[in-house]
Formats: structure tokens, C-alpha cells, sequence
């Protein structure tokens, strides 16, 4: 694939005519009175239990036309995300095995602040009270995970029913709130018996392992859940943690054997949809939640559209591609050459099990694409240093991939239902003098990307439901603690939960089922 790098023609110019007095803002909180402060910090203060009054005078103010704007389908599901390592804590309580999660955090170097989840948000023992927040934000879903080395201990083998136990308490919890549950079989925690034994997803036996365990769970839990996803993001987990070795088991494999990991993580998915469907109550919908490589039509016309849909394909090749096509693409073979994995007709057929939905985790642009005249069709064009990013460098901003990605799922693959399983920010958080925090920057972000999945909806992509990441902060793999996520702050000394202005934010949102 030829990367261009296009020269730069146009030139901004910074004619100080246009910039605002440097005090604008200064004055305008000078003109607020004292009461619309004595107001502004009143609520806050009560955090989002408390009806904004801001809200209440927009909502008798605002002509019905402008309220009947930016809305989303009837019945949308509003929801947020977290997942088992990075909130339950308690690792070695009734009889849960140790994950490469563990070892890895326990491992020094390893994560930034020298944490780990051992206690985390304490969610294990603190479910109720957590629950209580995905209710008062008037969420109706809840995406979670299922600790594979709580359900078994050593990765296969003897389950442990105390595991299990625990997620049938959250579930009843989640039902006698009217929150749907959509458990995550696997977000990154394999059990590290598997890893010892096996090398973890280097060998087929931990994808027959998932599946067993997969088959397990779901006949116990679908009589409650009624959707399942299988595994979370299978590009990350094989290219940071047999990659680059940055994420758990923290391996730096050769390409042979990287291809061959990932050809195994896919594997297991439809091992995993085949073990779901052979002993869930029929009716139960199952399919990944992964992290695309979003493609992005630099310019908008018909030529880049069509550029950036082919790359969409091609370089989700291994995993999107392979799980809704049943092959690997040309382009992937042809590249990988004598790297490439080894595998039967039979695994694509059963890597490519039909899904009822697929999952997209959605947060930054991985490429601008533009159409050429190269054999691809496409290229990839270089990153600005001065591209703009939220709290974690990672984080680009890019809104237009909520509207790109989904719209290309649904339209080279035909999929019928898509939800979006993650999106959210990492912000700085910090506290205001009356102990809340203003994040107006997650906010921001926010709001532009679901005005662009709004806008997606609207156009008839088939997206169902959303979910925010992250209900609350926590254990932010190899950044530790120091990276929040949370629509609520948690002080970890105390395992207090307090909502920041982003909870009221999303409350609105899902009020009134559009962009506020
Ligand atoms: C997700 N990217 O990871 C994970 O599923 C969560 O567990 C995690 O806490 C959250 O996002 C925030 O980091 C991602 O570069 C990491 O596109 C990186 C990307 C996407 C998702």
C-alpha cells in the first residue's frame, strides 16, 4: 500500500480582527448575576439527582420544533460499558483463579503508576450501589463482562459455582432495575493456567477452552440475557499483548506466529457463537464487540467514499472481514506471504458462524483514506502532528468515525443490527473549588460524536444501541489509575462515587433520545 503525503495549500491566516477580546469571557461572568451562580452551584452541588434548572428552562422554552431535532430512533438503547478486571477487584475471593491481567499488573514496569486491580472499584462487593448509577442516569442497558477465571478457576476443568454466583446476583440486580444486561464473555482476563499450558490464544486448545467456557455461562445465564457478545476488541488484545507486548501476557511474537494468535482469537469467537447457540435458549443473539480499523474518506466524495470502504475491508482483514466473509482477503494473503496463519476451510466456516449483531467499539480515526490510481485503490495519509487528541495521547479526535464506521459495517457486509459497545473519552477531571467536576471537554467530545451517529440514524444505518465507556473510572490497563474515564468520578482512597456534569449530560441526552 503507497502512503501519500499530500503538500500543504492552503495557509490559515490569524488576522487578529477576528479573535475575540482576550476578556470576553471575563465580562460575561462579570454581567452573570449573583443569584445565576448561587443557582449554577446549587445543582451541581446535588450532582445529578437533582433536575438541572437549566434544563427545566430550555424544556419550557424551547419550541417543539427545535426539541423534535437531532433524534434518535424510537426504542434506542441507551447504555454504558465497563468491564471485569477493570472494576470488580476482589481476585482472590471465592475461589477465582488468577488472570494474565494479575501477573501482568503485578509484573513492575508494567503498568505507569505501579498499580493494579486487586481492589480496583471494589465492584465485587459494591454491585448495588452501582447499579443505583446506571439507574439515575435513566440508562435502560448495561455492557459488563464475565471474569473467565471466575467461572473457571484453572481455564477449563472443574467450574466454580461461587463465579457464577456472582453474576446471578448482578443479573437479578440489572433486571430488578429495568437495565438489560449484555454480558462480554472475554475482555482481555484469560485465565493464566491457560497462558501457562497453552501460551495462551498461541494455541488452538485455549479457542476450544473459550468455547467450552462460552457454552457454559450462556446455558446458565440466557434465561435472563438475551445478548451476548463473545470477545472484546480481538485486534487490541493481539496486537498489544502479542505484539508489542504492552498489554498482558506482554509477548513481542515474530509475524508467523502473531498471525497465527490472531488467526486462533478468531477461531475462538466462532467456537465461542457456535457453544452460545448450541446451549443458550434459542432466541439468545450473539456477536463480537470489536474495535475496527475506521477508515475515513479524508474528502467527501464519491471516489474517497468508495476508497475508504475497500480499506475498511482490507485492513480489518483478520478479524471483521474473516468473521462476516469466511475468508481471508487477497490483499491479506498476498501481504502476510509466507507469514501468513495456517488454517483449514473448516475454521473459516466456523470462524464466520453467522452473528446477530456486530459490535463496534468506536473512538478515534485510525486512517484518512483518499482514492488512487494503485493497484489497493486507496491510500493512507499521514497524520498532522497538530491533529487535536483528548487526555490520553491516543485519542484523536475524529466525530466523523461514529457516522464512517457503522455506515460501512452495514453496507459492505449487509449487517442488519450494529451497536455501539464503547465510546467515551479519558478527561483530566479536575476538582472544582465546590467539589465537582465541570468535564465541558467530555462533554464536547460527546456530543460532536453522537451528533454524527445521530446523523448515521437518521440516514437509516442500522444502529441499535449505544454504550458509553465508561459508567464510572477505573483500572485503566497499563495507564493505571491515571487516566479517568468515568461519567462518574470514583475517589479510590474511598470508593466514593460522585457524578460529574458529563452524568447530566448523558441524563438529558437519554431523556429526551437526542443530541442536547
Ligand atoms: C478500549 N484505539 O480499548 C477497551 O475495550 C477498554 O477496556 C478501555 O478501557 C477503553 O477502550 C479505553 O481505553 C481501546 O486506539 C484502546 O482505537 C484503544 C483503542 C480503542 C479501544
Amino acid at each position: 500500500m503507497r502512503r501519500v503525503c499530500p503538500s500543504a495549500t492552503v495557509r490559515f491566516c490569524s488576522d487578529s480582527k477576528f479573535v475575540l477580546a482576550p476578556t470576553s469571557d471575563v465580562m460575561f461572568f462579570n454581567r452573570l448575576s449573583r443569584r445565576h451562580f448561587a443557582r449554577i452551584a446549587g445543582w451541581s452541588a446535588l450532582g445529578i439527582s437533582a433536575k438541572p434548572a437549566e434544563s427545566a428552562e430550555t424544556d419550557q422554552g424551547t419550541p417543539n420544533r427545535l426539541l423534535n431535532q437531532n433524534l434518535f430512533p424510537n426504542g434506542f438503547l441507551w447504555g454504558t460499558a465497563t468491564s471485569a478486571y477493570q472494576i470488580e477487584g476482589a481476585v482472590n475471593e471465592d475461589a477465582r483463579g488468577p488472570s494474565i491481567w494479575d501477573r501482568f499488573a503485578h509484573t513492575p514496569g508494567k503498568i505507569l503508576d505501579q498499580s493494579n486491580a486487586d481492589v480496583a472499584n471494589d465492584h465485587y462487593h459494591r454491585y448495588k450501589e452501582d447499579v443505583q448509577l446506571i439507574k439515575e442516569l435513566g440508562a435502560k442497558a448495561y455492557r459488563f463482562s464475565i471474569a473467565w477465571p471466575r467461572i473457571f478457576p484453572a481455564g477449563t476443568g472443574s467450574p466454580n459455582p461461587k463465579g457464577l454466583d456472582f453474576y446471578n446476583r448482578l443479573l437479578d440486580e440489572l433486571l430488578a432495575n429495568g437495565i438489560e444486561p449484555f454480558p462480554t464473555l472475554y475482555h482481555w482476563d484469560l485465565p493464566q493456567a491457560l497462558q501457562d499450558r497453552f501460551g495462551g490464544w498461541r494455541s488452538r486448545d485455549t479457542s476450544k477452552a473459550f468455547a467450552d467456557y462460552s457454552g457454559y455461562v450462556a446455558a446458565r445465564i440466557s434465561d435472563r440475557v438475551k445478548n451476548i457478545f463473545t470477545i472484546n476488541e480481538c485486534a487490541r488484545l493481539v496486537h498489544s499483548g502479542y505484539g508489542a507486548g504492552i498489554d498482558a501476557p506482554g509477548l513481542t511474537l515474530s509475524q508467523p506466529e502473531l498471525n497465527q494468535v490472531r488467526h486462533h482469537v478468531a477461531l475462538g469467537h466462532g467456537l465461542s457463537v457456535q457453544a452460545i447457540r448450541a446451549n443458550a435458549r434459542s432466541g439468545t443473539r450473539v456477536g463480537p464487540a470489536e474495535n475496527l480499523e475506521v477508515c475515513i474518506p479524508a474528502i467527501e466524495t464519491p471516489a474517497n467514499i468508495r476508497a475508504s470502504e475497500v480499506a475498511t475491508r482490507e485492513l480489518n482483514a483478520g478479524y471483521l472481514t474473516v468473521i462476516l466473509e469466511g475468508k481471508y482477503t487477497d490483499g491479506f494473503l498476498e501481504y502476510a506471504g509466507a507469514n501468513a496463519p495456517k488454517f483449514t476451510q473448516e475454521d473459516l466456516r466456523i470462524i464466520s458462524s453467522p452473528v446477530d449483531f456486530v459490535g463496534l467499539n468506536i473512538y478515534v480515526p485510525h486512517h484518512y483514506v483518499v482514492a488512487t490510481e494503485s493497484a489497493s485503490g486507496f491510500a493512507l495519509l499521514p497524520f498532522a502532528a497538530s491533529f487535536p487528541h483528548m487526555d490520553s495521547n491516543w485519542l484523536r479526535i475524529a466525530p466523523e468515525a461514529m457516522y464512517w464506521a457503522p455506515r460501512q459495517v452495514a453496507k459492505l457486509w449487509e449487517v442488519k443490527s450494529i451497536y455501539i459497545t464503547e465510546n467515551g473519552t479519558s478527561a483530566s477531571d479536575e476538582l472544582a473549588a465546590d467539589g465537582n467536576i465541570y468535564d465541558v471537554d467530555r462533554i464536547m467530545y460527546l456530543r460532536n460524536y453522537l451528533t454524527q451517529l445521530q446523523r448515521a440514524t437518521s440516514e437509516g444505518v442500522p444502529v441499535l444501541g449505544y454504550f458509553l465507556w465508561s459508567l464510572m473510572d477505573n483500572f485503566e490497563w497499563i495507564d493505571g489509575y491515571e487516566k479517568r474515564f468515568g461519567l462518574y468520578r470514583v475517589d479510590f482512597a474511598t470508593q466514593r462515587r460522585t457524578p460529574k456534569l458529563s452524568a447530566s449530560f448523558y441524563r438529558e441526552l437519554i431523556k429526551r433520545n437526542a443530541v442536547v
